[in-house]
């Protein structure tokens, strides 16, 4: 095996970390319906059970982001999921306030009509934002469903100026060394405008609101063919990419599993950030997380997928010759830069990720681990009976 390219697939991995969604455990669907999988969390210490399953075969998960009102309540309070989480060997990420399926938020949360309604918006994201104190989160993912259906339904641009007022009142609250990450989507669930539409007024807002307010970049949440590689640089060079959420998209925000429609685009992604590393001198400190929750697959092989897919072309980025590269660029010798890029993605890294895993008393291939350590047969036992205790619907259930 080539000694260079182990060399430079371990050290790009023993930099990588990637959070995992609770939500990624649970049953989710579409809006056509969802179809219940034994196997799939009940709650969240389900939820800490199985992302910490996926940390033990990768070591590469070592947190997992939180939904406000879908992981605590009134019995599991934070510290008790702290501490639920530490058990397990993981820790709680980033915090997600919910601000998209209360019956109030209908017309909007920041920037619905009513002043009660932002308020109340505002005093649950001020809550997330207490939470992730006491989860001892540095980072809190603030995505809006907001926006219209109809031409003239509300003002666009009055909303933008409810969006500045309203995030501003959330960054006062942050603790040093929280950051806000605002993310951005070009639509769904508002189909005529949504307030935070792009990565411009991602950033636009964030710089409005202060120095704690970063960009999070869905990599679904982009329209055919965009160049995401470029709006990566420019947040990059803005210092104001706060991170990722990771899948892929054919059609729209499908949050279809990374890298399977166009792994050359997330290579090219990490390559923008490994160069910007590689010339400031400075690992950006970026969250790098999944947002995905499979309505087909089974819940953790297809995070065991993402994340080794996700490590896979992290470690071909970091094969990029960068001295090579800049000198073709700096000579105009546009087909020999291009092949360092080419070079790279086409390089064989399994053996040096096999090594790697092997280092960390892993199995090479975390997917083939998993399926045989039984951990589904278990869990799928254990959690069909207690949704029959618990009385939950397992027909397939219509949105
Ligand atoms: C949906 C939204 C957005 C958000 C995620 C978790 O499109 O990506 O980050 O739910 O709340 O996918
Ligand atoms: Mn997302
Ligand atoms: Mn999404």
């Amino acid at each position: 095996m080539n000694l260079h390219v182990t060399e430079c697939v371990h050290q790009a991995l023993d930099g990588l970390d990637i959070e995992l969604p609770s939500w990624g455990f649970a049953d989710t669907g579409t809006r056509f319906g969802k179809f219940h999988q034994d196997a799939a969390a009940i709650d969240i210490y389900d939820k800490i059970k199985d992302a910490a399953t996926v940390h033990r075969l990768t070591k590469a998960c070592s947190s997992m982001a939180v939904h406000v009102l879908w992981d605590f309540s009134d019995e599991n309070l934070p510290a008790r999921v702290v501490k639920s989480a530490s058990r397990e060997g993981i820790r709680i990420g980033s915090i997600n306030p919910n601000l998209f399926q209360d019956q109030d938020f209908k017309l909007g949360s920041f920037g619905n009509p009513s002043p009660d309604i932002r308020k109340k918006a505002v005093d649950h994201c001020l809550k997330s934002i207490r939470i992730a104190t006491e989860c001892n989160s540095d980072n809190i993912t603030f995505w809006f469903a907001d926006g219209t259906n109809y031409p003239g339904q509300d003002s666009i641009r009055l909303r933008k100026q409810l969006f500045e007022s309203n995030l501003g009142k959330c960054h006062q609250s942050l603790s040093p060394g929280q950051k806000m990450l605002i993310e951005y989507k070009p639509f769904e669930p508002a189909f005529y405008h949504t307030d935070i539409a792009d990565w411009g007024m991602a950033l636009c807002l964030a710089q409005k609101t202060g120095p704690q307010a970063k960009v999070l970049v869905d990599t679904g949440h982009h329209y055919a063919s965009q160049n995401i590689e470029q709006i990566v640089a420019w947040l990059l060079d803005e210092e104001r990419l706060g991170g990722f959420h990771f899948n892929d998209r054919r059609y729209a925000d499908d949050d279809l599993t990374l890298g399977s429609i166009d792994p050359y685009q997330v290579f090219r992604i990490f390559t923008e950030i490994l160069a910007y590393h590689r010339e400031t001198g400075t690992r950006p400190e970026i969250a790098y997380m999944v947002d995905q929750s499979h309505n087909l697959k089974p819940k953790i092989p297809a995070m065991i997928q993402t994340v080794t897919w996700a490590q896979e072309l992290y470690a071909k980025a970091a094969l990029v010759p960068w001295k090579a590269l800049r000198i073709n660029q700096i000579k105009g010798d546009i087909i020999s830069a291009e092949q360092c890029l080419q070079r790279a993605f086409m390089t064989d890294v399994t053996g040096a990720l096999a090594s790697w895993r092997k280092e960390k008393g892993l199995y090479p291939d975390p997917l083939e681990a998993y399926s045989k350590s039984g951990y589904e047969a278990s869990v799928t036992q254990e959690r069909k009976q207690r949704r029959q205790d618990l009385g939950l619907n397992t027909k397939t259930s219509y949105a």
